[in-house]
């Protein structure tokens, strides 16, 4: 039996949230901080995926910490969307800064996690055997950090490569003069797909839903702008944090009805020609009025109509399937404009699906495509993958993955009932995917900091969301989602994209900005909704009282 090393709080993960837990509860509060990362480098998201064209769809200057000013002075972000090289670089860079790596033992997965009443303490356990307990226990895994091959017949068979564009090799991939293949077109496909498309030999795509993608209209920052966003930078960062998306933007021009239709084709062709998301925030029933968002689709439609060469190709990547924006909105750079080159092939599996890959390739219907390389842009198993991955066992030895089989359940995105002492950072529940993801993680971290400092305080050594706190916040989120259109897209936000996961709408579609506010109300109110209790409060053998509610 391996020894049971100790600390304060143990974190799972070093992507953005892991770091910023380290650096909060080591250098702010004082904790004896272990972080456990299965990669061999930090950056989490930015570390898996290398894929070709990898891109954030989040301006650098606000996809960025801004716990630091000599951070934020410092850094040099060069393009509008920062490249995958540039968002790692910057990563390393902070672990160096704030001295990270020396309390993260990389190249570590945790297997279980297990709360002992008695010790009110978790007890982790790698892969490598190490034993480690701990009064918290805080998971920061990433939301999209599952990746997902389907399951298809023979996928052992393939006598070629096959790579997953989450999991891409350091080295690259060499693609000169090869038959190429990718499956899936969603963000990671239309973003691989150009840069695939400029090096292979011939590139087959099989797309089975079209997706509505904007053009991203990337390029470099100039130092003039820089240095004027620099200025102003704690602003712009108080805006970012009460900002609906986790970014300011400009406010909606009001209903999609409300302009002329040559007026709405006026600014929706601004909103175009300026790139990125703030497309679908022109109007603001676009993702509230299914009449009001066909207007935007049909706007991207015909965008896709005038690009495409062929008529028969720009058919088949027309997206009808769902509302612009229930599905995670694409951004892409020169991606409809790949189906011009003489390289590229589109293969639509929608009516007849991938059935095998084969020794050669793989077998759509009766037709056998060959290929040297298949790339599966074929996404994860979203927010809940990560978590369910690992046996974490809360009291009387129940299974998160089985407490949600029927769907994830917390308190506000954080905690659940059951699990006393874990803080789940951007998890089910909270905002996470839909807004600027550092935004949510310092938000999650900076709320976990505080309720530590108070648990402190006051002598409290445990912590547990109550189940009506969590009954009535899982309502409240699926409320909000019910009142939009993001039900309507067979989306990985709502487990659809995973045969037999329950269909559960999992982020909290009010806002960073709203959210923030509910969850500074639950922290002035003394933690509503949690129980808390020190340990002298607990008699042996005596059920616990809570002191707390
Ligand atoms: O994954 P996805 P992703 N046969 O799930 C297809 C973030 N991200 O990695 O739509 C054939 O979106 C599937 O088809 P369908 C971002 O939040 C951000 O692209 O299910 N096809 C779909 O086309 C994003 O949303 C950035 O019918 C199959 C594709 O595979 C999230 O990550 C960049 C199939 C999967 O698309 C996930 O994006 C990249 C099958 N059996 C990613 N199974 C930026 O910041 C699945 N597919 C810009």
């Amino acid at each position: 039996m391996a020894e049971v090393q100790r600390c304060d709080a143990v974190v799972i993960g070093a992507g953005f949230a892991g770091m910023y837990a380290l650096h909060r509860l080591r250098d702010d509060l004082g904790m004896r901080v272990r972080v456990f990362e299965r990669g061999s480098g930090v950056g989490g998201t930015w570390y898996w995926n290398r894929y070709p064209g990898a891109r954030c769809d989040v301006e650098s200057m606000f996809y960025s910490y801004s716990f630091s000013e000599e951070l934020e002075q410092e850094w040099e972000w060069t393009e509008r969307f920062p490249a995958q090289p540039e968002i790692l670089a910057y990563a390393e860079h902070v672990a160096d800064r704030f001295d990270l790596l020396e309390d993260i033992t990389f190249e570590t997965s945790i297997v279980s996690a297990d709360f002992d009443e008695k010790s009110r303490e978790w007890t982790v356990r790698a892969d490598s055997g190490e034993l480690v307990a701990a009064p918290f226990l805080i998971t920061a895994v990433g939301c999209l950090s599952s990746s997902r091959i389907p399951p298809f017949p023979g996928l052992d068979s393939f006598r070629g490569q096959i790579f997953h564009t989450g999991q891409w090799p350091h080295e690259g991939v060499d693609f000169s003069g090869k038959k190429v293949a990718v499956i899936g077109t969603g963000s990671s496909g239309i973003q691989a797909i150009p840069k695939i498309a400029e090096q292979a030999g011939h590139l087959t795509v099989f797309q089975r839903t079209p997706a509505f993608s904007l053009p991203a209209r990337n390029r470099p920052l100039t130092a003039a702008e820089v240095a004027e966003f620099k200025a102003s930078y704690p602003e712009h960062r108080a805006e970012a944090r009460v900002a609906p998306s986790g970014v300011p933007g400009i406010p909606p021009v009001g209903s999609a009805f409300s302009v002329s239709d040559e007026r709405r084709e006026e600014l929706l062709t601004e909103r175009w020609i300026r790139g990125g998301t703030s497309f679908l925030s022109l109007f603001n029933d676009t993702s509230v009025d299914i009449e009001a968002n066909n207007l935007s689709a049909e706007y991207v439609r015909e965008r896709i109509r005038d690009i495409i060469d062929d008529p028969d190709t720009a058919q088949k990547l027309l997206p009808y399937d769902y509302p612009i924006g229930a599905k995670r909105i694409c951004l892409d750079t020169d991606y409809f404009a790949t189906y011009n080159r003489d390289n590229v092939d589109l293969v639509s599996v929608r009516e007849t699906p991938i059935e095998e890959i084969t020794p050669r390739g793989l077998r759509v219907g009766d037709t056998e495509y060959e290929f040297d390389v298949i790339v599966f842009a074929t996404g994860y198993d979203a927010m809940t993958g990560p978590l369910n991955a690992i046996d974490i066992r809360g009291t009387e030895g129940v299974l998160l993955r089985d407490k949600w089989a029927a769907g994830p359940r917390t308190y506000l995105g954080i905690a659940t009932a059951g699990f006393p002492n874990l803080f789940m950072l951007t998890a089910p529940g909270s905002p996470s995917v839909l807004v600027n993801m550092i935004i949510s993680i310092e938000q999650h971290v900076d709320w976990v900091a505080d309720l530590l400092v108070y648990l402190r305080e006051h002598g409290y050594t445990r912590v547990e969301a109550l189940l009506d706190a969590e009954d009535s916040w899982v309502e409240t989120v699926n409320e909000a989602a019910s009142h939009t259109l993001f039900p309507r897209g067979n989306s990985w936000y709502l487990g659809a994209n995973i045969p037999g996961k329950p269909r559960v709408f999992m982020p909290f579609v009010g806002g960073a900005g709203r959210y923030r506010k509910i969850c500074d109300g639950v922290a002035s109110a003394d933690y509503r909704g949690f129980t808390m209790s020190a340990a002298a409060d607990v008699q042996p053998d005596a059920a616990e009282v809570p002191v707390r509610n």
